[in-house]
């Protein structure tokens, strides 16, 4: 059984609601998340990942999409 841990982060370039449901799409599918909430009013990410996946590498693929 391994942990799940959460994190809530800052996340600025969204300019429409639309923007958070690409991401939470793009987010989702990544291996060991098991929520991904994307926030488009208060610019907020929220993910819970298995214990194994770095929050670093949720952020590079947010990058990827142009958000930062
Ligand atoms: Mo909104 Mo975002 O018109 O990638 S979907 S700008």
């Amino acid at each position: 059984m391994s942990k799940i841990r959460s994190y809530t982060f800052a996340l600025s370039g969204m300019t429409c609601a639309s923007c958070a449901v690409n991401i939470e799409k793009v987010v989702s599918k990544l291996v060991g998340v098991r929520v991904a909430r994307i926030d488009f009013a208060g610019a907020k990410a929220f993910v819970q990942l298995d214990e194994s996946v770095e929050p670093s590498v949720i952020k590079a693929s947010i990058d990827q999409l142009g958000f930062k």
